[in-house]
């Protein structure tokens, strides 16, 4: 459209990517004994660095080096000094917020408007917030006594924000790391681990360990860990449950969805059409509490689906360092070959497929925005996670039946209820069995609000106070 303000794309040149990557133990980069593996820019297919794998006796080193710095350094230290390294990250992560941004968008593919608008500022939101708790923990009602060691394990659909979910709150309560980035996604994690030598973190509070499922593996399995924090896949979830089982280790496990977006007759359409197009949309729907399930109340279903697939067609895919970039790049060949077979059995179950025409770029990896009609509850599109700009659209015409239908998923992780009317929505909310509730508005994260599910989405919560009970001794998180 000749009215749309068309900035220039934001320059690659904005970050300093090295050709390789060693682990971060104990304040140092130091090089993995498991060989190396690539990091690929997802939409030019461009190698963007070669990382350590980490061996089993690197896991090793790197909880030893935690073990010490918590016993020696990080565990004693008053409150109110680790608020100050706190703060000071939160400092340099907002003044390197341009840094970062790009550098997620390219290792991960997501435009830059959300990871400029969204995913920095609240990473940067995060560590102030927990920096406030650090000398505070005694109000939060879990004692203030840290764990120890924590070894977490993330995903590569918000590779620093999740960073920042763990890392934040288990530091503000006396304990260290050894974290283990996605392995399509560490060069955010790894400049983080610049951040903390430059705000002058001692030695072996965060240690950073890259590499495949076998070094998350190792890590969760390790004896000298005393909390496993665990964002991913719910298969691994429960693996990972299996592996700990009859220790005394803490575990806080956040999984998949399958979320239901309510819309009723009543509801601001235009408000509502927004918000479902940023539920199942927004990071190319690799998002674990995405929209993926519209229900729509029947009277109005044809009106809103009339005014959604308009609204779809101005989405622009394509190239994540332009600014006007809506949905960016599928992270990885795996996840997009995984998108397109769960799309392929919608198509063979009988649902109908539409996209708006979008020219998506030769190389790299990318799938158009997609709206299944004609879903019922028994196709696998409705009920699986497809992670991905795919969403479902089912009808119902009470709110029972609403509720009814989002429960039915064996997830309960997140839900969004459109109406006009504020009873109604309390009324459903109350009944779906989902961790959170957005009412009128979807996919707002804010590091003062508890988050986490029910069922196969996992168990305890991050962020806000409740966020805190999870590296502490006296809670049962
Ligand atoms: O997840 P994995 P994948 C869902 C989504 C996606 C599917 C597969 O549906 O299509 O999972 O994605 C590490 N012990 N979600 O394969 O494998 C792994 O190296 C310890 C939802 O990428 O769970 C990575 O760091 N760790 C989700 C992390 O676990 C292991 C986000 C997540 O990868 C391990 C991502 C093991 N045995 C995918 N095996 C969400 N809830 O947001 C792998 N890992």
């Amino acid at each position: 459209s000749p009215f749309v303000y068309a900035p220039a794309p934001e320059s690659r040149a904005v970050v300093d990517i090295r050709p390789s990557y060693g682990l971060f133990i104990g304040g140092e980069f130091v090089e993995g004994r498991g060989g190396s593996f690539k990091t690929v820019n997802p939409a030019t297919e461009e190698v963007l660095a070669e990382i350590s794998e980490a061996t089993d006796a690197d896991v090793d080193a790197a909880v030893k080096a935690a073990r010490k710095a918590h016993e020696k350094v990080w565990g004693p230290m008053p409150g109110r000094e680790r608020a100050k390294y706190l703060y000071r990250i939160a400092r340099i992560i907002a003044e390197r917020s341009r840094e970062l941004a790009v550098l997620e968008s390219i290792d991960n593919g997501k435009p830059i408007r959300e990871s400029r608008d969204v995913d920095v500022p609240t990473v940067a939101a995060h560590f102030f917030y927990y920096a406030g708790w650090a000398d505070k923990l005694e109000f939060a009602g879990y004692g203030t006594t840290p764990l120890g060691v924590a070894g977490q394990v993330i995903p590569w659909n918000f590779p620093l924000l999740m960073l920042a979910w763990k890392v934040a709150p288990a530091l503000a309560c006396g304990n260290t790391v050894v974290l283990k980035p996605a392995e399509t996604t560490p060069l955010t994690a790894l400049l983080f681990a610049e951040i903390c030598q430059q705000a002058e973190l001692p030695p072996g509070v965060v240690n950073i360990v890259t590499g495949a499922g076998a070094t998350g593996a190792a890590l969760v399995a390790h004896p000298g860990i005393d909390k496993v924090a665990f964002t991913g896949s719910t298969e691994v979830g429960k693996a990972i449950a299996r592996s700990v089982a009859g220790t005394d280790k803490r575990v806080t496990l956040e999984l998949g969805g399958k979320a239901a977006n309510i819309v009723f007759d009543d509801a601001p359409l235009d408000q509502a059409v927004e918000g479902v197009v940023d539920g199942i949309f927004f990071n190319q729907g690799h998002v674990c509490c995405a929209g993926s399930r519209l229900l729509l109340q029947e009277s109005v279903a044809e009106e809103f689906l009339g005014r959604l697939k308009r609204r779809m067609g101005t989405l622009r895919v394509g190239d994540p360092l332009d600014k006007n970039t809506d949905i960016g790049a599928i992270n990885s060949a795996e996840q997009l070959a995984r998108i397109r077979e769960l799309s392929d059995i919608g198509d063979a179950e009988g649902a109908e497929r539409w996209s708006p025409a979008c020219d998506l770029p030769a190389t790299g990896y990318w799938f158009p925005p997609t709206l299944f009609t004609g879903v019922t509850q028994a196709h696998r599109i409705a009920r699986e996670e497809i992670f991905g700009p795919v969403l479902s659209v089912l009808t119902f015409r009470t709110p029972s039946e609403a509720i009814e239908k989002a429960n039915n998923t064996p997830y309960g992780l997140s839900a969004g209820v459109w109406s006009e009317k504020g009873s109604r929505i309390l009324e459903v909310a109350n009944r779906l069995r989902a961790g959170v509730v957005w009412a009128n508005t979807f996919n707002k994260f804010d590091p003062t609000s508890p988050f986490g599910g029910y069922r196969e989405s996992g168990y305890g919560r991050e962020g806000g106070k409740h966020g805190l009970a999870a590296y502490l001794k006296g809670s049962d998180q």
